[in-house]
């Protein structure tokens, strides 16, 4: 549902109360969370406003605190106006069903077209990682007695359904039952409505969602009509299948094969891997169509971006999820960052900046030098394939690290660097849902011939407005929206908990307060009560706006609260200031699915014997001279 980009945005302004009340308290509240301000009594913030700021763990708890606090304000809010509804648009206090086509004030109604879970159940292992009981109690009375998939007859996306909804119940059920002390339930609760209820509602979910793997080639239709367990093409895309759509099931479906011990599931998702891996794409990167009748490509669209990106995130994440038994998903990870590196990478013409582009007519089109906001949880990813959770610390003393680690390192770092420019060089201080950058021409490529070649390295984002690093940042008046989105914070959690460079946890603070700054929405006492995503991260509407803090608070809101606003943004940061290291928490024992759901890793059994890889992969055909693949070509 969001993988079509780019949006195009409205031109709808809201009036939001008493205006100037809000002005004031966003700002006074601004004082408080950047330190200025200390209320006698409250546990103060640690000053974010110099990035160098003393780095103790109290300041990492208050900040940590900040975040829970944003959490509770939105799901209070969405508890009061929406509960149990599948959107939420908090400044109209509208809400609506995914299969209903009007949202409407909250009625409670839900005969016409039933709840899915799709914020609640989303929300829900945030709730607990943050030990908010009351609210998890409330959330689990209501999956017992309003969640019911038999009754769901819209289509839903066979993805999205997947990734929020089965992970975050299959999360819920991990954590729940592994770690009973996070948000535990009163005395009185235990066992009330069955103990197995995530489980319960989570398989029966899942082989619901079977039905839209009933094709010839077992890639998924990419909308499922749960009560009937039916399929649904895509009639947008003449049915073709999103290649990230159809490869980013598989944590979720495993795990459930892992916990019922029911093959079924297993081989399904399984069998998605092998149909993908079949054609043997040039260069081990994607096109990002293809036809699960036939099993081809459709078109020669090439990214990471939206309906590409977490086909690469899920390869090295099945690895790890089953022990690291699977090394046919290691081999293809390898390959495709290889493929990455050859054939996506470029470098900005100003600062150098490192930027992950498109090929939107094939390899062998000329490079586009966008990247979508989604294409930065590879930053990230990157580091986590290359410890595998561990820190860089521990995972340079193995034999196996070398130059060319050292190398993807830089990668990921130069990376992560090109996404948070995306924020700083806005006015609002986040990012917009696409960016362009200024490439040379010809664009420079990966340098694969010589041994001694250095990767670029990027110009310092320094703050001067005239600095030439910023005229590589172009953003175009349809991208200029921001929809709340987890990606960048996400690659900050991991670069910080792998490198352990302070700098990432310092960007992360910085970006939430611009999220506290302009997304916030108040109530008529100029109370913030939510968070909205937003028209335009480069429009401050009020005249004179060159103090951010006055003007932010009245950026053009789009009035939805979106469920990865509580599943993946607000856990990303809140696990950025975290130090618990409790299992949970450790990345080596767990997998986030790409919804932020927290997966346990587990043993398939010695050499596979209980659970394997069904499958291997086929032999590249031979390219005849002059084809693309042959060596004079390019792979
Ligand atoms: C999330 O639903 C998932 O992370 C998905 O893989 C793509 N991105 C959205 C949030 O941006």
């Amino acid at each position: 549902m969001y993988k079509d980009k780019p949006n195009h945005p409205t031109t709808r302004l809201k009036n939001q109360g008493n205006k100037i009340g809000a002005v004031i308290l966003a700002f006074i509240g601004l004082l408080w969370l950047t330190g200025i301000l200390r209320l006698p009594g409250l546990e103060t913030l640690n000053p974010g406003s110099g990035l160098s700021s003393s780095h103790n763990s109290r300041s990492w708890a208050s900040r940590k605190e900040a975040v829970r606090q944003a959490f509770i304000t939105s799901w209070d809010y969405y508890a009061e106006h929406a509960w149990g509804m599948d959107e939420f648009h908090p400044i109209s206090q509208n809400s609506k069903n995914m299969g209903c086509k009007e949202s409407s004030k909250h009625s409670g109604m839900f005969s016409s077209c039933p709840p899915t879970g799709w914020i609640i159940v989303d929300a829900l292992d945030t709730a607990m990682i943050m030990n908010l009981t009351s609210r998890v109690v409330k959330a689990r009375e209501w999956i017992s007695t309003s969640l019911d998939f038999s009754k769901v007859d819209s289509e839903m996306s066979t993805f999205e359904t997947t990734i929020r909804v089965l992970g975050g119940l299959l999360s819920a059920h991990y954590l729940s039952t592994t770690f009973p002390n996070l948000a535990p339930l009163p005395d009185d609760d235990v066992g009330a409505k069955g103990e197995d209820l995530y489980i319960e509602k989570a398989v029966d979910l899942a082989d619901r969602l079977l039905g839209a793997y009933d094709t010839a080639t077992g890639i998924p239709l990419s909308s499922c009509i749960l009560n009937t367990s039916i399929g649904v093409g895509d009639r947008g895309n003449s049915g073709a299948a999103s290649t990230a759509e159809a490869t980013t099931l598989q944590l979720e479906m495993k795990y459930v094969a892992k916990l019922t011990g029911e093959p079924l599931f297993w081989e399904r998702a399984e069998r998605v891997m092998e149909a993908v891996d079949a054609p043997r794409h040039v260069g081990n990167i994607l096109p990002i169509f293809i036809d699960p009748n036939t099993g081809e490509f459709r078109g020669e669209n090439i990214r990471l971006g939206s309906r590409g990106d977490s086909y690469y995130e899920y390869l090295i994440k099945q690895y790890l999820q089953t022990g690291s038994r699977e090394s046919i998903y290691l081999d293809m990870w390898d390959e495709s960052i290889e493929g990455i590196k050859k054939h996506l990478i470029t470098w900005s013409k100003h600062s150098n900046l490192t930027i992950l582009a498109e090929r939107q007519s094939g390899l062998d089109s000329e490079l586009t030098g966008k990247m979508d906001h989604l294409v930065c949880f590879l930053p990230g990813t990157i580091a986590l394939a290359l410890t595998h959770g561990a820190t860089l610390e521990v995972a340079r003393k193995s034999p196996t690290w070398g130059k060319k680690q050292e190398q993807d390192l830089i990668l990921a770092e130069e990376l992560m660097k090109t996404c948070w420019g995306m924020y700083l060089v806005t006015p609002t201080g986040l990012a917009p849902e696409i960016t362009y950058f200024k490439l040379d021409n010809p664009p420079r490529s990966w340098n694969t011939s010589d041994p001694d070649w250095e990767m670029p390295r990027s110009a310092e984002l320094t703050s001067d407005p005239e600095a030439p690093w910023r005229q590589d940042y172009d953003i175009h008046l349809n991208d200029v929206h921001n929809l709340q989105r987890p990606e960048t914070v996400e690659s900050l959690f991991y670069m910080w908990r792998i490198t352990g460079d302070i700098k990432y946890r310092e960007w992360g603070w910085q970006m939430f307060q611009s999220f506290l700054a302009h997304t916030a929405i108040y109530d008529d006492n100029g109370k913030v009560v939510g968070y909205s995503s937003i028209e335009s991260v480069n429009k401050l509407v009020t005249a004179g706006g060159t103090n951010r803090l006055i003007a932010g608070s009245k950026t053009a809101k789009r009035d939805n609260m979106e469920g990865f606003w509580f599943a993946e943004t607000l856990k990303y940061m809140y696990l950025l200031f975290d130090d618990d290291t409790s299992d949970w928490n450790d990345l080596e024992k767990i997998v986030f699915n790409t919804e932020a759901h927290i997966l346990p890793r587990f043993d398939i059994g010695s050499e596979g014997k209980v659970w394997k890889t069904g499958w291997t992969r086929k032999e590249r055909p031979i390219p005849k001279p002059g084809e693309r693949g042959d060596s004079l070509f390019r792979w």
